[in-house]
């Protein structure tokens, strides 16, 4: 962490601190503007001090000299005297509840003073037992806005499915770039290297007035609460919890701060190496020879500096793309407009709410050429799952339709139940008669291993998929007993690809498992498994994994031709025999 991260970290504390202990509000607010000043200061304080020493310190707008005289202590000793002192009187885990809305110095003074609260759980505890509420002061209406107010600060410490928080995004930069002030605009962060789950968002811009761009940023619909607005950052949460920090950043430092604030942390730590070997410092205001910036305006500008190609975000995990970009083999990663169909979605047959016609429609107003109709077979009693006769009709309708389509056909799918001695729940003699069939395990036993009715699944001529893998879902179940490793390898053996399910709670098989795939030759086939017409938007995050994975258009199925992928599903059973 840089020096002025660090300070103004300490000195926002100092204040929560003070502000705790009941001190004079005028030193609370100098050193909470200090820590403002600090974090949005774009040179280093320590080039500052060495410079020109406690003067230069001093003549930095908003600091004065006793904040001077403290930065300096600090850069000197590596502590502060006053920080150390505060911290004595005060439990440090419990000023982290000032975050929470609702709960001000006052209240938490007095609950740890009348009920002996030190941390999160006691102030839960009270909270629950009445105690709180026994207090002065502390009305129903009180009580109950504190209870909100935890209810969120929880909720907001949990990671965010890059599905939920796609559209917000979206929106903000859509809003946003109707600003004329708006010259540039990107998201950053965990969310542009398409992880799947985001912590918070961050969003880059450069323009002219930032004081402007952030007040209406703050301002925008959705926004519910704003935590820090000034003239180059503004932080604010929309919807009580997606937080959204925007920076605004110097023209000529946009790619560097792009690159830097994209992350990860680890691929930043390594690039920082190579500037170094190259006696270069790299930071988020560019690329610099001693005091000469020679890149920052693009980050094409600032990869070129350290020698390097371009990388996109999704591989910036220092997971082998510096080594890969030196050497100039970074993969063709996949795009969103290579895409030509969903192999996976669920009509009003089943579980989902579209008719065919419907999914026809959609599926060639996004410019697919196929869409891939996967209904739930009949064992999936709570799915509505097809008996025999009811996908019979269903296959007659698509051949139908298929007739008075232009552009975009249906294919005759099904999302067929692995059983749990490994047999499929339709007979062969229907499998047969299917364009594709997607394999899928939905019921299972507490401890059990899966693994060997996938595998025997997977010696079917008829399988081509198998769908979800895993079977976890993001941040609320682990999926079931599964040797993923050895269904990979099966997979490799039998020619049966691997679904990356890109609903956004699923998105499984994950980005590391697929690349793991890709390695050894296996397919890939993403799938939205929609079950309503309004998610198909999601193939987006399907890809993200897939990029995340080094895939290449020919590592998937979705990118073939309707020929060409026809022919792939029908050559296993080919190959097989059958
Ligand atoms: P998240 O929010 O937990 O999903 O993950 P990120 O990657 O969005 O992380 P965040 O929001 O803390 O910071 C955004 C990026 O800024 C991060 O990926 C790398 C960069 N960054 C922030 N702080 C540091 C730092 O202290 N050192 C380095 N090298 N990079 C940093
Ligand atoms: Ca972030
Ligand atoms: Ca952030």
């Amino acid at each position: 962490m840089s020096k002025n991260k660090k300070l103004s970290e300490i000195f926002d504390k100092i204040a929560d601190g003070l502000e705790f202990l009941g001190e004079n509000p005028f030193r609370v607010s100098a050193y909470r503007k200090a820590s403002r000043v600090l974090r949005d200061l774009p040179e280093e304080v320590e080039e500052i001090f060495r410079k020109k020493g406690l003067q230069g310190l001093e003549s930095i707008p908003g600091i004065g000299k006793s904040m001077a005289e403290k930065i300096a202590e600090y850069l000197e000793t590596g502590k502060i005297k006053r920080y150390e002192e505060v911290m004595e009187k005060v439990p440090t885990e419990l000023l982290d509840l000032l975050d929470v809305q609702g709960i001000g110095p006052k209240t938490l003074k007095l609950a740890y003073d009348k009920l002996g609260v030190r941390t999160l759980q006691d102030f839960k505890r009270v909270l629950e037992d009445g105690s709180l509420a026994s207090l002065p002061g502390m009305g129903a209406k009180k009580i109950e806005n504190i209870m909100k107010g935890l209810e969120l600060y929880e909720k907001m410490k949990e990671r965010i499915p890059l599905g939920l928080a796609f559209p917000i995004v979206q929106d903000i930069l859509e809003s946003m770039k109707k600003l004329k002030e708006v010259k540039a605009i990107s998201p950053a962060g965990s969310f542009r290297r398409m992880r799947e789950t985001v912590g918070d968002l961050d969003i880059l811009v450069t323009g002219t007035r930032g004081g402007e761009i952030i007040r209406y940023f703050t301002e925008l619909p959705g926004v519910t609460r704003v935590l820090a607005a000034g003239e180059t950052k503004g932080s604010v949460i929309f919807h009580d919890r997606y937080q959204v920090d925007l920076r605004v950043v110097p023209e000529e430092s946009y790619g560097a701060a792009l690159q830097y604030f994209t992350g990860s942390r680890a691929h930043n730590i390594h690039l920082r190496t190579i500037a170094k070997e190259r006696g270069l410092k790299i930071s988020e205001y560019g690329v610099f020879r001693g005091s000469e910036m020679i890149a920052g305006r693009t980050e094409e500008e600032v990869y070129g500096a350290l020698g390097l190609p371009w990388i996109p975000p999704e591989l910036r995990e220092d997971r082998g793309e510096i080594e890969a970009a030196h050497e100039n083999r970074l993969p063709e990663l996949v795009e969103l407009s290579d895409i030509k169909g969903d192999l996976h979605v669920h009509s009003r047959y089943s579980d989902g709410t579209a008719t065919l016609e419907e999914i026809a429609r959609r599926a060639k107003d996004r410019g697919y050429s196929y869409i891939a109709v996967c209904d739930h077979s009949q064992s999936v009693k709570y799915a509505r799952g097809l008996e025999v006769e009811r996908l019979l009709r269903k296959m007659g309708e698509i051949k139908r339709l298929n007739e008075t389509l232009d552009g975009v056909k249906l294919l005759m799918g099904t999302e067929v139940d692995i059983l749990q001695d490994g047999t499929l729940d339709y007979p062969d003699e229907i499998l047969r008669e299917l364009d594709i069939v997607v394999a899928a395990v939905h019921i299972w036993s507490k401890n059990e291993d899966t693994t060997s009715r996938i595998l025997k699944a997977m010696e079917n001529p008829y399988v081509h998929v198998i769908a979800h893998p895993t079977g976890r879902l993001i941040s609320t179940r682990e999926g079931y007993r599964v040797d993923v490793e050895k269904i990979i390898e099966k997979a490799a053996e039998t020619g049966t690809a691997l679904e990356i399910n890109a609903y956004y709670e699923r998105l499984d098989l994950n980005d590391i498992y697929s690349r793991r795939a890709k390695e050894i030759g296996v397919k890939l086939s993403i799938g939205t498994d929609t079950h309503n017409i309004g998610q198909l938007w999601m193939m987006v995050l399907g890809v993200g994994v897939a990029r995340r994975a080094w895939l290449e258009p020919g590592d998937l199925l979705n990118t073939m031709e309707l020929d060409e992928l026809l022919e792939f599903l029908r050559s296993k059973r080919k190959r097989m025999g059958a």
